[in-house]
């Protein structure tokens, strides 16, 4: 292995000195990994329990997906979409057929995918549904996380986010999250799309009342509004079902996913939905110079087909109500509450214990890599292709963090 000679402290301070301060990561300099491990620079071993927030599903150096990515490698990298190419015709049918859709559009991120869905939206309303030019309102949800972009940063309500960096897109409404009330009070003859999160992750793991997805759908169909679901975070297993909405049926109008469609090794996601909606789009209308590509498709391809037919959404719903269990035999005077699904778990940390960021600090000393959301919130989203004695060699160290 090619290694820089440096050690972690100096590569740190090359990152300080040299990049945007638009991160505060832990103090860490990851090297190598394999699985649910990763190695920094000095050779010490964690166990990753953040999964690239949930982009690495399948595990680091997934080696299905790394061969798929290597035989790519030596035959095709790049077209653009001026041209086709062999492998985004069977990946769109494969992704399509899994997600039960039956058209999809690829971009590379996951903001780039809302921004599809938010046009797609628009578009829509216009051609489809009648609403007169420029008047698309899209509803979304306080405390939401689609992304970065000026657009989506525009709709968020937390306030470092959009701080000095305004103004803001016109056209978007933000509602309580879990309130069905509140959205059917925000509709009007103009909204075109509720966009929402199945579970909003970076708000810190917050579930919405059992039913409320379904009952949002109902309203959607009922008043031609499309749901949008940012399954980006909660989707292609993460929660114990291949995607969150499965829970509840809500089957969704527009289907955002993005992150583990990548299989940890390359940015792919995409918007699926019914041909009605995706056929606004004409050529010339949207694109991207990499969404589509063949390395993306292949890789894609394979993250896919790793996730449906090694069953990960199985060993997520069981793992996950295991990991969940032994967090709740934890009698710390610490934890406020432990929420969640699946292998997406958040642990509040009591306000009169401090910030979540010390505990995660602890955690790394004892070899455990997670990170806080939202002050409070300590995540767990481990690989899904975690063994149950890695749980509990985690939960060892987890216990003896929240007992200190
Ligand atoms: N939607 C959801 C639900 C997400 O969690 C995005 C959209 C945006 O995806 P991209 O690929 O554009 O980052 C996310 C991303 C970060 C960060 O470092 C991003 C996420 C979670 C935590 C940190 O900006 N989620």
């Amino acid at each position: 292995m090619e290694k820089t000679g440096l050690s972690s402290g100096e590569l740190i301070d090359l990152a300080e000195s040299y990049s945007a301060h638009n991160y505060h990561p832990l103090p860490v300099v990851i090297s190598k990994a394999e699985r649910v491990w990763v190695w920094d620079v000095e050779g010490k071993k964690y166990m990753d329990m953040l999964s690239s927030y949930s982009a690495l599903n399948q595990g680091h150096l997934n080696k299905r997906i790394i061969n798929a990515a290597k035989a790519q490698l030596e035959r095709l990298t790049l077209t653009s979409r001026a041209f086709h190419n062999d492998r985004f015709g069977p990946f769109c049918e494969y992704l399509c057929k899994v997600a039960g859709q039956e058209s999809v559009l690829l971009m590379n991120t996951g903001a780039e995918a809302v921004e599809t869905a938010l046009k797609a939206a628009r578009k829509w309303g216009y051609r489809v549904k009648g609403v007169e030019d420029d008047r698309a309102e899209i509803i979304t949800c306080r405390n939401n996380f689609h992304g970065r972009t000026t657009t989506i940063v525009g709709f968020s309500s937390e306030e470092q986010y959009r701080d000095g960096f305004g103004p803001f897109s016109p056209g978007f409404k933000l509602i309580p999250y879990n309130d069905v009330d509140a959205l059917k009070q925000a509709i009007t003859p103009n909204t075109v799309g509720f966009l929402v999160e199945p579970i909003q992750g970076e708000a810190g793991i917050i579930m919405p009342d059992e039913g409320y997805l379904k009952q949002v759908a109902a309203v959607c169909r009922d008043n031609n509004v499309l749901l949008m679901l940012d399954e980006i975070q909660t989707g292609l297993g993460r929660t114990g079902k291949l995607f969150c909405y499965e829970y509840e049926g809500a089957t969704p109008d527009v289907l955002i996913v993005g992150k583990a469609l990548g299989g940890g090794v390359f940015p792919v996601s995409g918007i699926l939905a019914r041909k009605e909606i995706m056929d606004v789009f004409t050529p010339g209308d949207h694109g991207s110079t990499f969404g589509g590509n063949p390395l993306a498709c292949a890789v894609g391809m394979e993250a896919l087909k790793v996730i449906v037919e090694e069953d990960l959404p199985a060993r997520a719903a069981d793992l996950g109500g295991y990991f969940t269990e032994g967090l709740r035999r934890i009698e710390s005077p610490h934890i406020e509450e432990i929420r969640g699904r699946g292998l997406l778990i958040g642990l509040e940390i009591r306000e009169t214990s401090g910030p979540a960021r010390p505990f995660c600090e602890k955690l790394k000393d004892l070899g455990i890599l997670a990170k806080e959301t939202h002050h409070q919130v300590i995540r767990f989203a481990p690989p899904l292709v975690i063994l149950r004695e890695e749980i509990d060699w985690a939960l060892e160290r987890i216990e003896k963090v929240l007992m200190a």
